[in-house]
């Protein structure tokens, strides 16, 4: 490939002339901006381990009270790039947030959109746009773009759950904001009840459904037994994976970020193949390793990893009598929209 010219093969008092007038020559960066045929990315194969997390997210409650912390949340952050950044890859933002008995994370929207992954603990709540949603083990709840959320616990010992937001993504395009609200109230009425099962969806005979997002919790009970469901009816399907989706639309269920549990058959090892989006990975039960060209991760249960995209990803679930569960969350709606989607196999 041909060498391009670099920034000191031009005269000193030409940059200036140019840096003076906020101008920049392509070609000593073109290569960097426009690499050949991979791109280079930031995002570093990363593994963080539950073990590690929940003890400072226990201390994290005694050092900082809710009031003081709103969303009192370790972030998983890529080291990769920065980890003042507070980002798992380009478009994904991870933390790990702690809910204490009694308290309250006050109600407020924002521009990005963001996901619960429940990891542990009963009797906490999400209020999204006046929708309690009671949180469980594995549940998936929903604040999209623009809905008002507030948590509360009203159960006896600590709940933790993994948020997923589009938060780099959107910071990036200089979008993030929220507003604070006061406490929500909320209404009867529950998209997960509404839409149960047997792919069927209320009529709406006098009234379309004013709702962009009709579903806001995929309660961790209907996913796991559709898993176990899909596997039992072909034996011989390799990917046994869902995909949350809007059940009104069948699109995915955010705009940005895609959102899928896919079961690991007793001792299955199945290879994902390379594709354009980083992905992430949260173990929600069994013990899987995740390996990609250059790591190994050994996924115990509310572990967490992310990959960068245009890897290929081998899951191998290590138990030889159980199936395995695993959250995924990546880019690939964000891609697909802006037309750079690639598998590459
Ligand atoms: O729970 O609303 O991890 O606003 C980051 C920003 C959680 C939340 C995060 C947030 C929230």
């Amino acid at each position: 490939m041909q060498e391009l010219g670099k920034l000191e093969d031009l005269p000193q008092h030409y940059r200036d002339e140019l840096q003076a007038l906020n101008l920049v020559p392509l070609w000593p960066s073109l290569r960097g901006v426009l690499p050949p045929g991979v791109p280079a990315r930031q995002t570093r194969p990363t593994c963080w381990a539950y073990q590690d997390i929940k003890p400072l997210l226990l201390q994290a409650g005694e050092l900082t009270p809710i009031e003081k912390a709103e969303r009192r949340v370790l972030v998983l952050a890529n080291p990769g790039h920065g980890l003042e950044k507070m980002q798992a890859s380009a478009a994904i933002y991870l933390g790990m947030q702690l809910l204490l008995p009694g308290e309250w994370a006050p109600s407020h929207r924002h521009t990005p959109n963001a996901v619960r992954m429940v990891v542990e603990g009963e009797g906490a709540w999400t209020t999204v746009d006046g929708e309690k949603c009671p949180m469980q083990r594995g549940d998936l709840i929903l604040t999209p773009t623009g809905l008002w959320h507030e948590h509360g616990h009203d159960g006896t010992a600590p709940v933790v759950w993994l948020d997923v937001l589009d938060l780099p993504l959107v910071y990036y395009m200089e979008a993030s904001y929220h507003i604070n609200g006061d406490r929500q109230h909320t209404h009867t009425g529950r998209g997960d009840r509404q839409h149960v099962r047997a792919g069927v969806a209320p009529t709406r005979v006098f009234e379309r459904s004013h709702k962009a997002y009709p579903v806001l919790r995929y309660p961790w009970a209907e996913t796991r037994a559709s898993l176990l469901s899909l596997a039992a009816d072909d034996p011989a399907l390799e990917c046994v994976q869902v995909t949350y989706i809007n059940p009104e639309t069948g699109h995915d269920a955010e705009n940005i970020l895609g959102f899928y549990a896919l079961m690991l058959r007793p001792g299955q090892s199945l290879r994902l193949p390379a594709r354009s989006p980083a992905q992430v990975f949260h173990l929600i039960e069994g013990a899987v390793q995740a390996r990609i060209t250059d790591s190994t991760f050994r996924l115990a249960e509310a572990d967490t990893c992310c990959v960068p995209g245009y890897e290929a990803v081998t899951l191998t679930n290590l138990h030889a009598a159980q199936p395995a569960f695993v959250f995924m969350a990546d880019e690939s709606p964000l891609h697909r929209k802006l037309g750079v989607y690639e598998n590459r196999g």
